[in-house]
C-alpha cells in the first residue's frame, strides 16, 4: 500500500474519462502529475472492475515513483485489490467505519460533505479529510447539493480540525479564494482532464493556490 506520512491535498486531481476529450486517465495524470498535482482520485462510475483495476494499477505506477497519493472514489474493494492509498466515499457510500475495517491501517478515508452537519459528522466518524461539494455550481456532476459557497467552507473550517478540500467549479481563477475561505487544497475536474494541456492546467492551478491573499 502507498502510505505516506502527511498528505498534501493542495491540489487535488480528480479523474473523468469522459471530460478528458478522447485522452486516457493515464495521461492526463501523466501531464498533471508533471503540472504539480499534490494528490490523485481516481473516479470511474462506468465500465468494468477489470478495466478499473488496471487503470488504477497503471496510475499507482505513476503516482509511487512521485510519493504522490492514489486515492479511489468510492470502491474500497478496487482500493484494497490495488494497494492504493485510500478511498474516497460519498454520502451514500459505505460507512466510514466499515471502510476503515476492511481498509488496512494507515489508508486514508476522505468523505464528502454537502453541509456543515455531514462534516461534524464525518470528523466524529473518523474520517481523515472532507471534501466540501460542491463550493460553486458546476455541470461536471449532476446530483449535487446545492453550492455551499465560500461562506460553507469559512463555517465548516470553523467546525472540523481535518484538512478541507473544496470541489465544484473550481478553477485558477477562483482556487486562490477557496484557500483564503479555509481549505488546505482545491479540488479539480474539468479544470484539468478538459484543458487543452492539462500540465499547463496544473500549473496554473498550482500557482493559484500558492500566490498571495489578495486580502
Ligand atoms: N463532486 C462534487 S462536485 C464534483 C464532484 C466530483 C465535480 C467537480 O467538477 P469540476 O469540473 O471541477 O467542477
Ligand atoms: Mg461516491
Amino acid at each position: 500500500m502507498m502510505t505516506y506520512p502527511s498528505i498534501d491535498y493542495s491540489l487535488y486531481l480528480v479523474t473523468d474519462r469522459d471530460l478528458s476529450r478522447g485522452r486516457s486517465t493515464l495521461s492526463i495524470v501523466t501531464e498533471a502529475v508533471a503540472g504539480g498535482v499534490s494528490c490523485v482520485q481516481l473516479r470511474e462510475k462506468c465500465g468494468s472492475t477489470r478495466m478499473f483495476m488496471e487503470e488504477a494499477r497503471a496510475i499507482k505506477g505513476v503516482l509511487a515513483a512521485k510519493k504522490i497519493p492514489l486515492i479511489i472514489n468510492d470502491r474500497v474493494d478496487v482500493a484494497l485489490a490495488v494497494g492504493a492509498s485510500g478511498v474516497h466515499l460519498g454520502q451514500s457510500d459505505m460507512p466510514i467505519a466499515d471502510a476503515r475495517r476492511l481498509l488496512p491501517s494507515g489508508s486514508i478515508i476522505g468523505i464528502s460533505v454537502e453541509s456543515l452537519e455531514d462534516a461534524v459528522r464525518a470528523e466524529r466518524a473518523g474520517a481523515d479529510y472532507i471534501g466540501v461539494s460542491p463550493v460553486f455550481a458546476t455541470p461536471t456532476k449532476e446530483d449535487t447539493a446545492p453550492p455551499l459557497g465560500l461562506e460553507g467552507v469559512r463555517r465548516i473550517r470553523e467546525a472540523v480540525g481535518i484538512p478541507i478540500v473544496g470541489i465544484g467549479g473550481i478553477s485558477s481563477a477562483n482556487g486562490r479564494e477557496v484557500i483564503d475561505a479555509g481549505a488546505h487544497g482545491i479540488a479539480v475536474v474539468s479544470a484539468i482532464v478538459s484543458a487543452d494541456d492539462p500540465r499547463l492546467a496544473a500549473q496554473a492551478l498550482k500557482r493559484a493556490v500558492f500566490s498571495s491573499s489578495k486580502g
